[in-house]
């Protein structure tokens, strides 16, 4: 089955913008190249050796490296020579990642989570890289940490790539959400899952159930009430869904419908949620609606929160627009 590669149609929608340079096209293209590579990395698993924490001793005396670690090098090395981008933000980097010097810039700035749910990596469930994208502020060349902090609602494209049974590439550019399968045997993601979108209505929950006496009121309700189902005043019962792993989470609910709940919660006082806003929240946020579904912190949308770090971390309520719709009017 060959059908419509990844580059195929990343240029038919370039067509569909005159404007366009085509350096979001090439970009597209030098991301999902980064994504093999990970895919390839984590399919290994075992037989690479580098699973499991830090620990083992590789040949040059060096403390084995985890796959989250080996990912983000894996992304980086991908991505810096490659002239599109001005600089790099990554979940496994505390400050923001500069172009090397002696490689040309270019006008977009990317957020990525190299490995997201790398917990889930020695158990063998699914993972994922997930990343956003957005345009460098006008003549900043040496983009600092003030020039990613744009709302959400700036992004020009997200995606994430989930490495299970098999690795889909989910991807908009702000006009829809498409899928792309990877074909192991000719190195390209092919279109399986064209206009992906989320049914407004769901029967199915996502959440971590032993923090319930940490959260708000209004969601320790919401929660009751999908337990309950119809003895609870429900006009359904529902059935709940817990991976720990954000993109295999939001994969599902963009092909059968759901509810993703990571709220706030008093565990942390600190942390006013678990997930990050500018490589998780935003990014999910941005493709959830994209496909017909909605995100909120339970008080805002997603997007449109003003981001105060590149490491903020957010509340996160997405999916099934009534469903979200319904958590919203609770607070
Ligand atoms: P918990 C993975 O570590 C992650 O960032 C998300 O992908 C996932 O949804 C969440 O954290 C899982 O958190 O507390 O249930 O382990």
């Amino acid at each position: 089955m060959k059908g419509v590669s990844l580059t195929q149609f990343i240029i038919q929608e370039q067509r569909k913008t005159p404007t366009a340079t085509g350096e979001l096209t090439l970009l597209l293209n030098d991301i999902a190249s980064a994504c093999k590579c990970i895919s390839h990395a984590v399919h290994r698993g075992a037989l690479a050796g580098v699973l499991g924490a830090a620990g083992s001793e590789n040949v040059q005396g060096e403390v084995q490296k985890k796959l989250d670690v080996i990912t983000n090098e894996l992304f980086i090395e991908a991505m810096n020579w490659t002239g599109h981008l001005a600089a790099m933000a990554s979940e496994e980097n505390d400050d923001i990642i500069p172009i090397p010097a002696e490689y040309p810039k270019g006008k977009y700035l990317i957020c990525f989570d190299p490995l997201d749910g790398s917990s889930n990596i020695d158990v063998n469930l699914s993972v994922g890289t997930i990343f956003s994208i957005l345009r460098r502020p006008d003549a900043v060349e040496l983009p600092r940490e003030a020039d990613f902090l744009q709302p959400g609602v700036k992004q020009v494209g997200a995606g994430f790539c989930v490495y299970g049974p098999s690795t889909v590439m989910v991807l908009t550019t702000g006009n829809g959400v498409n899928g792309f399968t990877l074909d192991q045997d000719h190195g390209e993601f092919i279109l399986t899952h064209p206009h992906m979108r989320v049914p407004a209505d769901t029967a199915e929950f996502a959440i971590n159930m032993s923090n319930r006496r940490y959260w708000e009121p209004p969601v320790q309700r919401y929660v009751d009430e999908c337990v309950q189902g119809k003895d609870g005043g429900r006009e359904k019962n529902f059935n709940m869904r817990w991976i720990a792993s954000m993109v295999a989470e939001v994969y599902r609910i963009l092909t059968r419908g759901g509810i993703f709940m990571y709220p706030f919660d008093t565990k942390d006082a600190a942390r006013p949620g678990k997930l990050r806003l500018m490589y998780e929240a935003n990014p999910m946020s941005f493709i959830i609606e994209q496909a017909g579904g909605a995100s909120s912190t339970g008080r805002q949308r997603i997007l449109e929160i003003q981001p105060e770090s590149i490491h903020q971390r957010v509340p996160v309520i997405l999916g099934s627009k009534n469903e979200v719709e319904r958590v919203a009017s609770y607070h």
